[in-house]
């Protein structure tokens, strides 16, 4: 379905978000790809259009994922977000990430705009209080969020896993399920205990969903469209909008100590607390019909911001609802998804230090790989190929033999043109002009940015073209023929800087200088114009638009990119356990393990665990069968006959089944690899290891 040109005056005035992104670490370029730089050449389009707007982002500072990183960092969630910050702040200015508003939800203002949201719901009723057992860690005296419970895998026998997912073999699970649940605060085991919160009804909301998303929206992208449909046709349940923890918006109810707004209650209306911060006049854009409200955000944000914060806003009343949520899909480096725990990632902050000024090098590419209805990739050879042959050999190479001819044939001013002379490839050409300025319009109002930037890049590739038909080089004394070609070829050039602004803002500056032109050049309606350089005007000599990149450098960034993953996953593996030392016990307590030396006499893989093996042990007195989660780093055929320590008097667990009798120790390497810990021979089957 393509919209013509919604954007012109059917709205009074515009709202445009991005994710707020977690202040727990800093950005990379998936965020760039999938969030920000979409939304940054839809605002800076509206801008050109002379269109009322106002882009609104921040950093959302509370949540699990802060509080775990202040655990892991020893020091508190407020230095992290304070941190943190900063560094995305900088990032995306110096991006070219053009917000009105980069807030961030720790402000007193967000506080107290969450609080009258949820207060306005609570006191209509609209909230189901219930009670429920929580796990509790007694020591620390604090209700455990999923992530804070550490235990035993039962899909893979991983003995770090969280209570909200193993990572080692990325099964999803509940506290419950884990084996062993211990806190991942105190290392002691967590109790259960009652707590209350309180639940939206979502179910409630599902006709009114339903209609407003199936049956109205169906101009939503695929990908978002399909997510919302999938969710609704499975039936909306009620969901927690509160939790236990002390870093967050606290729930605003008498009873509530200790408990605060789940983050992602919050994190939404902090869209609306940052417009409150940026303008007296927040309210005409939240709350009036005409105001054309879009989310942009990464494909993992769909539910909530087009199923969850909808609802929300509809039970609160008085708020515009999103006219689109143009939502990306993931942006995977060289092949792999990001990992932030793995160090899989290209740091913005990192990519400005090591490519000064080339910020446009990086947008550009990452516009071409946009991943607008599929994952992509990006890959440092791409980005260096994108750089040279398109930006320095289409784009700069134009522009730079355009103005170089200027001053060779044209004493350096834009020369007139002579009407009386003019042919067909000038016409041409202008045409190419005019209809590139209708294609961007529908590629950017329909939110497809590659398609936008390709016709940019397309009219360059026509210019040169253009230019080498004309060869003014060869034209000798026929200055008429000169004056024609340089002529339309400056024109074209500050067409391109005006097409080019809401994607490459950087180069369409280094051309208005060239150009000694002011920004309001830039406006989209001189689009299409061939009158922007008046005859005998004056320009500056070329600039470099565009630097070549080496392969040296392009290397040197793929050895950064597997160094700092390697380092980063052995120095997790290597140095701290991912869980903290245990508590201290007495000698007592340990005297209580009976540790023995067995021999492996044979193994076989579980059926339907795949990372269990089912091993038969000798320990001298007596065999016995132990299960363990081992099959992902050996088989079955070359364990038999090693030796092994194993806990001989740990009471029997069923795995899968079998019943098994003990437990085998082992440790991990620099790459995270199981392996065995045991002096090699000699010792008996059987002997305690002490
Ligand atoms: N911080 C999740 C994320 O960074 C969340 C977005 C909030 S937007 C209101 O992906
Ligand atoms: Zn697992």
């Amino acid at each position: 379905i393509i919209i013509l040109r919604p954007i012109m005056k059917k709205y009074k005035r515009h709202l445009v978000t991005a994710a707020l992104p977690y202040a727990n670490g800093p950005v990379h370029i998936g965020h760039l790809a999938g969030n920000f730089l979409p939304a940054d050449i839809y605002v800076r389009y509206l801008r050109a259009n002379n269109e009322d707007v106002k882009f609104i982002c921040g950093t959302d500072e509370h949540g699990v994922p802060i509080t775990i990183r202040a655990m892991k960092e020893g020091v508190t969630p407020q230095e992290i977000v304070d941190k943190y910050f900063t560094i995305i702040n900088d990032s995306l200015h110096q991006m070219g990430i053009s917000f009105d508003i980069f807030s961030r939800t720790s402000n007193q203002i967000h506080h107290d705009t969450s609080q009258a949201f949820f207060l306005n719901l609570y006191e209509k009723g609209l909230f189901e209080e219930r009670e429920s057992a929580q796990f509790f860690d007694e020591e620390k005296q604090i209700f455990l969020a999923d992530r804070y419970i550490t235990g035993t895998c039962p899909k893979c026998g991983n003995e770090n896993a969280y209570g909200d997912q193993c990572e080692k073999c990325g099964s999803s699970l509940s506290p419950e399920e884990l084996i062993n649940p211990k806190s991942a605060l105190s290392q002691s085991v967590p109790i259960k205990k009652n707590t209350i919160h309180w639940y939206l009804p979502l179910q409630h909301y599902e006709e009114w969903l339903k209609q407003w998303i199936i049956e109205d929206h169906k101009e939503w992208k695929n990908n978002v469209y399909g997510q919302c449909k999938s969710w609704l046709d499975s039936g909306l349940h009620a969901r927690a909008m509160t939790r236990d923890s002390h870093w967050g918006v606290a729930v605003p109810l008498p009873n509530a100590e200790g408990k605060v707004l789940y983050v992602w209650f919050d994190a939404p209306i902090g869209y609306i607390s940052a417009t409150k911060e940026l303008t007296p006049q927040w309210s005409d854009y939240w709350c009036k019909e005409d105001t054309k409200l879009v989310h942009f955000l990464g494909k993992d944000n769909i539910v909530f911001h087009c199923i969850i914060f909808p609802a929300m806003l509809k039970a609160h009343g008085g708020f515009v609802l999103p006219n689109n949520v143009p939502a990306n899909e993931f942006l995977n480096i060289e092949g792999e998804k990001v990992s932030t725990s793995r160090n899989w990632a290209v740091w913005v902050d990192e990519y400005l230090k090591d490519f000064p000024e080339m910020q446009d090098s990086m947008r550009y590419t990452l516009c071409a790989n946009m991943p607008e209805t599929k994952d992509n990739d990006f890959t440092w050879k791409d980005f260096q190929d994108r750089n040279n042959n398109e930006l320095v050999a289409i784009l700069g190479n134009f522009v730079n033999r355009a103005f170089v001819l200027m001053h060779k044939l044209c004493n350096g001013k834009v020369p007139a043109f002579h009407l009386d002379q003019k042919d067909e490839k000038d016409d041409a050409l202008f045409e190419k002009i005019v209809q590139t300025k209708k294609d961007i319009e529908t590629s950017i109002e329909n939110y497809r940015f590659r398609e936008g930037l390709f016709s940019v890049i397309d009219l360059a590739r026509k210019g040169n073209i253009y230019l080498q038909d004309k060869e003014p080089w060869k034209k000798g004394d026929d200055q008429i023929a000169i004056d024609n070609c340089i002529h339309m070829c400056l024109q074209l050039t500050a067409n391109l800087a005006i097409f080019m602004n809401p994607f490459l803002p950087f180069t369409a500056q280094k051309l208005c200088k060239m150009m000694k032109v002011v920004d309001r050049m830039l406006a989209w309606e001189h689009g299409g114009s061939l009158k922007l350089l008046q005859k005998g005007y004056p320009l500056n000599p070329p600039a470099l638009l565009f630097r070549k990149i080496e392969d040296e450098e392009i290397a040197l960034q793929k050895e950064k990119l597997s160094k700092g993953s390697q380092q980063a996953t052995s120095s997790q593996s290597q140095v701290t356990p991912t869980a903290s030392l245990k508590e201290t016990i007495s000698f007592e307590d340990f005297d209580k393990i009976d540790i023995r030396v067995a021999t492996i006499t044979a193994a076989e893989k579980v059926a339907k665990a795949d990372k269990l093996l089912k091993l038969t042990l000798d320990l001298g007195f007596e065999t016995r069968t132990v299960v363990s989660g081992i099959a992902l780093h050996y088989s079955p055929e070359e364990i038999v006959g090693k030796q092994v320590s194993v806990i001989a008097n740990l009471a029997p667990r069923k795995m899968k089944g079998i019943e098994s009798n003990g437990m085998i120790l082992m440790a991990e390497n620099a790459t995270g690899k199981l392996i065995f810990i045991n002096a090699d021979g000699g010792a008996m089957n059987g002997s305690q290891v002490k």
